[in-house]
């Protein structure tokens, strides 16, 4: 039993020039005193489009600022699809500072509640959890020279390039979703499947993760308090034991309270 207040705070995606960065900093500087929890539910950094080690020089000021909450507040650290790479170093200064990890349980009010970024959601779409896994921890380091666009990492596969990282982003797909085709007319099959991963989630997908949290719910996770991240559409459904933390980009600034009454939906102004 935990007593006190959790924040739950993904979806940062700091790197990408659209991330609310100047705000999030706010918003770490003004946690409040009852706050002793907070839990970063991944894609806090962004590695899939850029290069880890600059993605962390730049954001320095905000990981030292993290990481000094602690003792006061207790910090775990998510991983999600963005920033998959960061659970390869759990024995970091990094990684032993922030308790990285794929999942979080944690009790309020008798209430037990299971945290995942949620890309796990993406299962049924991409075959098993540690393919997928497998396939971002490859774009994690993709670096700064595949851009921003599935267009280049496109660019660079079409090219027949040898490159490691990117054999590995197309025998992904090839493994995932299709036998054996031959390379040359798998290649603009590929191309929509990059297109498709890259993009941010739509509608239609948005209320599919839903489902497939509702799903996990009642099956992995019974008598559980799913709350995911990932879709960046925030919300809190009580009645279905699921909550969404939204995200941090293009002007959002989405977070969650959870305390002994429940889970609250805010934003930080
Ligand atoms: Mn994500």
């Amino acid at each position: 039993m935990t007593n006190g207040k959790c924040i739950a705070v993904s979806d940062v995606h700091l790197g990408i020039e659209y991330s609310n960065r100047s705000k999030f900093i706010d918003f770490i500087d003004n946690l409040g005193d009852e706050v002793d929890r907070l839990v970063l539910l991944g894609d806090i950094l962004e590695f899939w489009r850029r290069d880890p080690v600059r993605v962390m020089l730049e954001n320095i000021d905000i990981i030292q600022k993290l990481m000094s909450l602690e003792p006061g507040i207790n910090v775990s650290y998510v991983v999600g699809n963005h920033d998959f790479h960061l659970i390869r170093f759990p024995q970091s200064y990094f990684g032993v500072k922030f308790d990285l990890k794929r999942d979080l349980s944690l009790e309020y009010g008798g209430t037990k509640y299971r945290f995942i970024h949620g890309h796990q959601l993406e299962n049924k779409r991409f075959g098993t959890l540690k393919t997928y896994e497998t396939f971002a921890d490859s774009l994690c380091m993709a670096g700064d020279d595949v851009g921003k666009a599935a267009d280049m990492i496109w660019e660079k596969i079409g090219e027949g390039g040898r490159g490691g990282i990117m054999d590995t982003i197309r025998n992904f797909f090839i493994s995932v979703f299709s036998s054996d085709p031959p390379p040359k007319d798998s290649l603009p099959w590929i191309r929509e499947r990059i297109a498709e991963i890259m993009l941010e989630p739509e509608e239609l997908m948005i209320k599919k993760y839903e489902e497939y949290a509702f799903e996990l719910v009642n099956e992995k996770y019974n008598g559980e308090f799913l709350i995911y991240g990932h879709s960046h559409k925030p919300y809190v459904k009580t009645e279905i034991n699921l909550a969404n933390t939204g995200s941090w980009v293009k002007g959002s600034s989405d977070y969650l309270e959870i305390d002994e009454h429940g889970v609250v939906l805010k934003s930080h102004l």
